[in-house]
C-alpha cells in the first residue's frame, strides 16, 4: 500500500507524531519481534488488568473479553511497520505526484457520478463540498481500494500490549474500539483496517469513529466499510466539527518572493490573518476579509519553495492529518476532480516556486512538513 508507506497515514484522524521518538530508540527490544503471529495470552498480567479495567469502567463481562483476546494475535508485521524509520522526507512535488495521478482523479469523477445524490446530502449537512469529501477519501484509501488488511483487533492489541512506546495511545484506542463494537453491534473480530487500526474508507481511528462518524443513510448503523452515505457524511461531519466554514476557500496560491517572513511562526496553526500576511508583502488573491485567519504554507519543491496561504478550511483539513502536504494534496485532488467534472483543464500542478529563503532565524526544517502523518 504505497500511499500509506509514503505518507505514513496509518492513523487516520487524530493520529500523532511519534517518528522522532522512534528515531531515538532504534534498538529497542520490542522491535525484535517473533517471526510468526502469536495468539495473545489473556492471562498475561497487563491484558488481565486491561480486561478488569474495561469490566469496571464500561460494564463488560470479563469472560467474553478473555475469549476475545485469546483469539486476537500479536503480529510481527505490525510491530515492524510501526517501528520502521520514516523514509526520506518527500518534497511537495514528489508527494503531490503520488496522489495527483490520472487514475485517482478519474476514479474520483466516477465515484462522484455514481454517488452524486449521496455526496450532495453530505455536502448539505456539513457545508463541505463534495469534491473535498472525495479528495479525503481518495487520498486516504483510493476510494476504498486500500483500506488495509489487518484485523483491527490484532492491530490495536499488538500496539497496545506489545509496543510500549505508544501503549497509552493504543490502549485507549483499543478501549474505544471495544465500546464502539458493542455500540454498533459489530463482532470485534471482523473489521479490518490499517496496521495501526485506522478503519474503513476514511481511515477513522476508533475514538474518532465514536465522536464523529455519522449514519448518513439513517439505516440505524454507522458503517464506514460498506456504506458510502455514512462515509461521506462522516468525513463531512469531521471537518465541520473541526471548523469548516461553508462557502469559504481552502487556500490561495501565493507569491512570497519579496515578502518579509521574519519571525513568522512555523506552527501548523492559523497564526496570521489575511491582513497580516499582506502587510508582510505576501501576494495572493482572496475575497476573504483582512481579519480572516490565515497561515503561510511553505512547500519545499525541487526548485525552491512553493508558497500558499491556507485559510480556516485548510486548517480544518490538517485536523484530519497534521501535515501541510496532506491538506494541500486533498485540496489539489478535489480541484482536479472538480475541473474534470466541469470539462475544464486540470489546474496547474503548482505555481512558480519562489526562491526567497526564510529569514535565517527560521527553523527551516519545521516548514518542510514531513509525510510522517502525525
Ligand atoms: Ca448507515
Amino acid at each position: 500500500m504505497i500511499p500509506e508507506r509514503l505518507a505514513r497515514r496509518a492513523f487516520g484522524p487524530s493520529r500523532r507524531i511519534f517518528r522522532a521518538l522512534l528515531l531515538t530508540i532504534p534498538l529497542a527490544p520490542w522491535t525484535v519481534a517473533p517471526a510468526a503471529a502469536q495468539a495473545f495470552d489473556p492471562q498475561r498480567d497487563d491484558i488481565a488488568a486491561f480486561i478488569a479495567e474495561l469490566a469496571q469502567k464500561h460494564g463488560f463481562e470479563p469472560a467474553p473479553l478473555t475469549a476475545l483476546f485469546a483469539q486476537a494475535e500479536s503480529k510481527p508485521f505490525i510491530l515492524q511497520a510501526i517501528a520502521k524509520p520514516a523514509e526520506r522526507t518527500l518534497t511537495w512535488d514528489e508527494y503531490r505526484s503520488k496522489f495527483l495521478i490520472e487514475r485517482r482523479i478519474s476514479r474520483g469523477v466516477e465515484v462522484h457520478d455514481q454517488r452524486q445524490a449521496e455526496l450532495e446530502r453530505a455536502q448539505a449537512a456539513s457545508g463541505v463540498p463534495a469534491d473535498i469529501i472525495l479528495g479525503i477519501v481518495g487520498v486516504e484509501t483510493f476510494y476504498g481500494e486500500n483500506i488495509g488488511k489487518h484485523r483491527v483487533i490484532d492491530a490495536l492489541a499488538t500496539l497496545a500490549f506489545d509496543y510500549p512506546p505508544r501503549q497509552k495511545f493504543f490502549r485507549n484506542e483499543l478501549e474505544q474500539y471495544l465500546v464502539m463494537a458493542r455500540e454498533e453491534g459489530i463482532d470485534p473480530l471482523v473489521p479490518v483496517g490499517s496496521y495501526a487500526g485506522a478503519m474503513g474508507l476514511p481511515q477513522f481511528m476508533p475514538s474518532s469513529f465514536r465522536s464523529y462518524a455519522v449514519d448518513g443513510d439513517a439505516d440505524g448503523k454507522r458503517d464506514l466499510w460498506n456504506d458510502w452515505p455514512d462515509v461521506f457524511s462522516s468525513v463531512g461531519n469531521y471537518l465541520k466539527v473541526h471548523g469548516w466554514k461553508a462557502g469559504e476557500p481552502v487556500l490561495a496560491a501565493a507569491d512570497a518572493s519579496n515578502a518579509n517572513l521574519a519571525g513568522l511562526d512555523d506552527k501548523l496553526a492559523l497564526t496570521e490573518t489575511v491582513g497580516s500576511l499582506r502587510a508582510r508583502s505576501v501576494k495572493f488573491e482572496t475575497g476573504l476579509p483582512s481579519s480572516a485567519p490565515a497561515m503561510l504554507v511553505a512547500l519545499k519543491v525541487a526548485a525552491g519553495t512553493e508558497y500558499r496561504v491556507g485559510f480556516t478550511n485548510f486548517y480544518a483539513i490538517t485536523r484530519y492529518n497534521r501535515s501541510h502536504m496532506y491538506a494541500s494534496a486533498v485540496n489539489d485532488l478535489a480541484d482536479a476532480i472538480a475541473a474534470t467534472r466541469a470539462g475544464l483543464p486540470l489546474p496547474a500542478a503548482s505555481g512558480p516556486p519562489a526562491t526567497a529563503p526564510l529569514a535565517p532565524s527560521e527553523p527551516v526544517s519545521g516548514w518542510s512538513t514531513t509525510t510522517s502523518g502525525t
